[in-house]
């Protein structure tokens, strides 16, 4: 029911050129009237339909004749147009009552808007689509006091005063867009400003705009802005092409950001930082989300997409793009291996799962559904797979290319490869079937050294499982990375790519004279898995001697891995496995030199990536290995753990490498010091959450704490709130660490968090940080046996759709993927799936995800 597909697109009939939209701004009533130039393309055409959804019409005109439409499903159908005409058009709208968040809603006290995808419809009725692009003016009147700033999209050209206390402004954006790249605002803010001078002189107005209060929180973000002003102008010569740049943080807020031309709106937890309220990684994740929506201003709004099954068009070579600027900011491996992580834990789940879909999606029902980990993140691995095939000057070339060819176009993903292709003269006809495959690639890897020929044979096997939504597969494109390592650690050492095109291929080495192992898929060369079981000391030798720092962090994890996996088809193991132990003495005795690659290498692969290896899992028996691991791990290491902490203390916060590096790997060391049940440990973590100073180590703390189920866990948490309860980024924290605690009462936990003062099922924040939490990462009570945990999200569910479908169907995702899972709970997640889908009044967002897991 309602499937769009790919290869139903046709052009529109008709264009837009200019588009003036005038806002009466009042709460519950909001007058929009729309006036656009229209022109008819298609000459066979006689009826125009446009998209309109919860609209109130109250009267269309035709070259200023007032005129009778018809209702359709999708919004309003315009009879026996003329070849070109203006159509204007008189909606209402109801912001406040819009908890959907999507179109024009009030945040707080703020009148914002949410177009991306398809929230433009909620406000006119309009050809909401991005290939129709126009000029727009916007004119906004409001009440002065309760909004002071009137912001849209480009430049102010006039503003005035009107009646009752009343005022207006007027932008107007010179650039041609589509309509979901649409925003205004309408508030009262603190604001911050700033310039940046372009590298041809021009001088760019930044205006950051927060809640009243936070000016001091905002600094971060508009540093992390001019920050990523000057890398794109330096490593992709794109320069910033208006006189101002606006970004406004609200608090009620679907996603991270939207990159709305010039006026960029932000979910506040993505602006707001200072030491005391925000970790390192909420400073990192402001850095790389204000980058990201920066650099859309060229991938993606001066070149957009030309329909929605192109998102990754824009998404994909976006998030590419701010990696390689998080890399440049901190340190690439550890950035490096975070994507990876990300990838293993949540992309290989989704293309497993019955959402999984090529990067590209061939259909869709909601597209709001196809904001995916697949379509952003193993987008931007297809975006990398180019940049190492390419190599970094020939990537260049073909961005070049693509922006000179297409600026101010509606593109393909076929456009964006085609343009690679011809900038150096490169076939990537095979290259493009990751736009169209899903499922995630198992290279099959048979690895001999020989010695007698002084010869490294590699042989390596790729096959595609079938996914639910595709049944063939075909070979692809793979760049595998490869290092060779000898045993000993002596020479050669041979770092390369090679290209995997065929379904087997076989590589040889020569003048390889001593025994040696060769590490595939390096630096996470592809989004593939590996089917490869190299002996122990094969990898110790990787670990300990590989150049690259994300192979020898790949290679600990797989160490770690299979001593979790034997852990768990035994019953009560005590022993920690030599190698381990000769992994951690090792590691920890070289702490001091790269304290974040360490740190990442300490610690124990996440639940998620152990369930991506295995075709079935028992849950509660890898549950359960984990955490012995873990203990031993504490104890035989325990004077060890203590002694590290200790030197790794900072002097006054900063959000500085050296420290941050520092500061991750104390984290790591207080999660293990928690596992040991002794008096001196319990002592070290009360007063390590006495002494922070800033947010990361009091949340260090905290987490060591609720990990291991401390009863310390209770009394500090009850201080944080005391301390905290008036802050709702800092209260999300709050609410994460109680939703993820294991804990017999997690149920009855849950509910009480949930009538929590600072609590609202309107605001995605509150919602994420509490039911995300638990349906994501508190896998013991989410998976209870007894199929409760399922029941209580599922009741949420049914709740929240009615509010705001959009986040429901992101919470359901670990209902949906449970073919790993035991009979048992496979069969109690059905039972919930059928309640969900024999619901009356489910939004298509949920529909399409339960109907398809079932
Ligand atoms: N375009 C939606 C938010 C983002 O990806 O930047
Ligand atoms: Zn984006």
């Amino acid at each position: 029911s309602g499937t769009m597909k790919l290869s139903d697109y046709t052009p529109s009939a008709f264009s837009i050129s200019d588009l003036y939209l005038e806002f009466d701004l009042q709460d519950k009533e909001t007058r929009v009237t729309a006036v656009s130039q229209i022109r008819k393309l298609d000459n066979s055409c006689t009826d125009l339909d446009l998209d309109g959804k919860q609209l109130t019409l109250k009267a269309v005109w035709v070259n200023g004749i007032e005129t009778t439409v018809t209702h359709t499903e999708q919004g309003i159908r315009l009879t026996d147009v003329p070849d070109q005409f203006e159509l204007k058009i008189e909606t209402l709208i109801d912001p406040v009552n819009n908890h959907a968040l999507e179109g024009l809603y009030k945040s707080g006290g703020a009148f914002c808007t949410q177009c991306e995808a398809q929230g433009f419809r909620r406000i006119t009725y309009f050809l909401d689509r991005p290939d129709v692009m126009a000029k727009y003016r916007v004119k906004l009147i409001a009440d002065k006091q309760a909004n002071p700033y009137l912001l849209a999209n480009g430049n102010l050209i006039d503003k005035g005063e009107a009646e009752q206390g009343r005022h207006w402004a007027l932008w107007e954006d010179p650039f041609p867009k589509p309509c979901y790249l649409f925003a205004l605002v309408a508030g009262d803010f603190d604001k911050l400003d700033d310039t940046f001078t372009t590298c041809s002189g021009k001088q760019v107005k930044l205006q950051l705009f927060v809640d009243k209060g936070n000016v001091s929180r905002g600094r971060h973000a508009l540093d992390s802005l001019k920050k990523a002003m000057a890398w794109d102008e330096q490593k992709y010569g794109l320069e910033y092409d208006l006189d101002i740049y606006m970004v406004v943080a609200v608090d009620f807020f679907n996603m991270g950001a939207m990159e709305n031309k010039g006026l960029n709106i932000f979910n506040s937890k993505y602006v707001l930082a200072d030491a005391a309220s925000a970790t390192d990684q909420d400073y990192f994740n402001i850095e790389s989300v204000i980058a990201h929506e920066y650099f859309h201003n060229w991938t993606g709004n001066r070149i957009t997409c030309r329909d929605w099954f192109q998102l990754s068009l824009k998404e994909g070579l976006t998030v590419f793009r701010d990696q390689q600027f998080s890399a440049d900011m901190a340190s690439a491996a550890i950035v490096r291996i975070n994507q990876v992580k990300i990838m293993r834990e949540h992309q290989f789940a989704e293309d497993s799962g019955p959402m999984a879909h090529p990067i590209r999606p061939s259909e869709v029902m909601e597209m709001n559904n196809f904001y995916s980990v697949t379509v952003y993140d193993k987008g931007a691995e297809v975006i990398r797979m180019l940049h190492t095939l390419l190599g970094e000057s020939g990537f260049r070339r073909g961005m070049d290319c693509y922006i000179e060819r297409h600026d101010g176009q509606a593109v393909t993903c076929d456009d964006f490869v085609q343009a690679m292709e011809d900038a150096n003269q490169k076939d990537l006809s095979l290259f493009r079937r990751w736009y169209s495959q899903s499922g995630t690639p198992v290279i099959s890897v048979n690895c001999q050294w020989h010695q007698s020929q002084q010869q490294l044979r590699l042989e390596l096997t790729q096959n595609t499982a079938p996914t639910a939504d595709q049944s063939i597969k075909q070979p692809l494109h793979i760049p595998v990375g490869i290092e060779i390592v000898t045993l000993s650690g002596g020479e050669p050492k041979i770092s390369e790519v090679l290209s995997l095109t065929e379904q087997k291929q076989t590589y040889v080495f020569e003048n390889i004279p001593s025994p040696s192992t060769v590490a595939v898929l390096t630096g996470f060369s592809a989004p593939a898995k590996l089917n490869y079981q190299p002996a122990e000391a094969e990898l110790m030798a990787v670990i300990l001697h590989a150049s690259d720092a994300v192979t020898r962090w790949d290679a600990s994890q797989q160490l770690i891995s299979e001593a979790i996996f034997k852990f768990s088809q035994r019953d009560n193991e005590k022993e920690l496995p030599e190698s381990l132990k000769r992994l951690f003495q090792g590691l920890l005795g070289q702490a001091h030199t790269e304290p974040a690659l360490i740190a990442e290498m300490l610690e124990l692969p996440s639940f998620e990536t152990l369930s991506q290896q295995q075709e079935k899992i028992d849950l509660d028996a890898l549950l359960k290995a984990r955490k012995q691991l873990k203990a031993l791990l504490a104890v035989n290491f325990a004077e060890h753990w203590r002694a590290l902490f200790e030197k790794l203390s900072n002097s006054a916060y900063s959000y500085e490498q050296t420290q941050v590096e520092r500061r991750r790997l104390s984290g790591v060391c207080l999660s293990y010091l928690a596992c040991l049940d002794s008096d001196e440990s319990l002592e070290l973590l009360q007063q390590a959450y006495e002494k922070s100073d800033n947010m990361t180590d009091t949340l260090a703390v905290l987490k060591a704490c609720q990990a291991e189920n401390l009863p310390l866990f209770d009394s500090l948490m009850q201080d944080f709130e005391q301390k905290w309860h008036d802050d709702s980024l800092v209260m999300d924290k709050w609410f994460a660490l109680h939703a993820g605690r294991q804990h017999p009462q997690s149920l009855s936990n849950l509910q009480l968090l949930m009538a929590h003062s600072r609590y609202s099922i309107n605001n995605p924040n509150r919602v994420r940080s509490v039911m995300g939490t638990f349906a994501f990462y508190n896998t013991e009570g989410f998976h209870r046996r007894d199929g409760s945990g399922y029941k209580f999200l599922t009741d949420y569910l049914l709740e929240l759709d009615s509010v705001n479908p959009q986040v429901a169907a992101r919470l359901i995702t670990p209902m949906i993927q449970y073919a790993k899972l035991d009979e048992h709970r496979q069969h109690q997640i059905r039972l919930q799936l059928l309640r969900l889908f024999e619901h009356k009044t489910l939004s298509r967002d949920l529909y399409e995800k339960v109907q398809k897991a079932l």
